[in-house]
């Protein structure tokens, strides 16, 4: 397989409702597509980074430069064995794992659509016919309609409830909804808004049996929260300071986490994601896909990683509909009454891209090679 273009297009899609994160509110997405071409076939990847440098340090613009300065030139034109053969080609670049796992995403989709055979497949998924899901809920303007929402969402079917949290909304607000929904599947995630310093405060959370917290502590710090993990009975879960299958070993080792959430774009892509899911398989720690307010393509990606063995909990990965007026992909990505989304059997990611939409919302494109 070798790639002969690279084709870059940022979309522009508002969400149906805003998002909220103790980092900040979003109310539209700037979306970066990777199309791969080789062999005579087009594979897509969707870049995962935010509209600003708060999640990690990347966002729209980085990963708009990265690709077309640094990762495409470093792949176009390389005879690639497999998929697996972009990780190392980008390995070079310090950081900025979204941008690379933008195109490696879509080589292994390329990979896949040459052998005619679903993505998941290709990845060595397939534990799995149905993903279970769960919803992450941002942050809101009140309790009530926090708790609103929560209702709506169970009433769909959805397995687990995530809430954002950061000072300010965190004990009270969970109690509240504790009290109103004392059995379900309830987690929270505060997106590294907290410090050692607060220990005292998030031991209160050990009061509502959530199943896990989820990045309370600095972005980039396992030390920490192995610390904190010490002192807190409820499980922590790692999102942004697990980057490679290194920092899962060392999670593992310094006993920071109970749980991990495996996102493709923050470990540069499938190769890497199976790394994590495989260490912490080893040690005994359970693995779910996190989200990062994807499109279709992305969404679509998230189904076939979600069909590794080891992703047991249910994820964030959820109906189009909750996101997206029109999604990009045709069917959009729906759920069942289970809350589970079917795994589906065609070539690549499994669904068919509404080409006309896509270009109807395009703001920039480039084309690379
Ligand atoms: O921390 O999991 C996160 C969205 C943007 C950035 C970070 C996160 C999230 C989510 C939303 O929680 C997950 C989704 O619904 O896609
Ligand atoms: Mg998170």
């Amino acid at each position: 397989m070798k790639l002969e273009r690279i084709a870059l297009r940022q979309i522009r899609m508002p969400l149906v409702h805003f998002f909220e994160t103790s980092f900040s509110r979003t109310y539209e997405r700037d979306i970066i597509l990777v199309e791969a071409q080789g062999d005579g076939v087009s594979g897509w990847g969707e870049v995962t980074a935010g509209e600003n440098p708060f999640y990690n340090e990347e966002w729209t613009g980085s990963a708009w430069l990265i690709l077309r300065d640094y990762v495409a030139p470093r792949v176009l034109g390389r005879e690639l064995r497999t998929a697996e053969d972009v990780y190392p080609l980008t390995a070079h670049i310090r950081g900025h794992n979204m941008a690379r796992g933008g195109l490696e995403t879509a080589v292994w989709d390329l990979a896949a659509r040459l052998d005619g055979m679903p993505l998941w497949k290709k990845i060595g998924g397939g534990s799995r016919h149905e993903i279970p899901c769960g919803v992450s809920i941002g942050i809101q303007d009140s309790v009530e309609q926090l708790l609103e929402k929560i209702a709506e969402e169970l009433a769909a079917g959805y397995q687990r409830i995530k809430m954002k949290i950061k000072p300010g909304w965190d004990v009270d607000v969970v109690r509240q909804v504790r009290e109103r929904f004392p059995a379900i599947k309830l987690m929270a995630d505060a997106n590294s808004a907290y410090t050692l310093a607060d220990t005292a405060h998030l031991q209160k959370l050990d009061d509502f049996y959530l199943m896990m917290i989820e990045q309370p502590l600095s972005h980039d710090d396992i030390i920490d929260h192995a610390e904190l993990q010490a002192r807190l009975k409820t499980p922590i879960c790692l999102d942004e300071c697990i980057r490679s299958a290194h920092h899962a070993e060392q999670a593992v080792k310094l006993r920071a986490c109970g749980i991990i959430n495996i996102k493709l774009g923050r470990v540069a892509g499938f190769g890497e994601a199976r790394h994590v899911h495989d260490v912490a398989q080893a040690a005994g720690i359970p693995v779910w896909c996190g989200g990062m307010l994807e499109a279709g393509v992305g969404r679509a990606h998230n189904v076939a990683l979600a069909t590794l063995p080891n992703f047991v909990l249910p994820g964030d990965v959820s109906a189009s509909k909750r996101y997206w007026k029109r999604d990009i992909i045709q069917p959009p990505v729906e759920t069942t009454p289970r809350g589970t989304i079917e795994v589906r059997d065609e070539p690549g990611f499994g669904y068919a891209l509404d080409h006309d939409y896509i270009r109807s919302i395009t703001v920039r494109e480039e084309t690379i090679g």
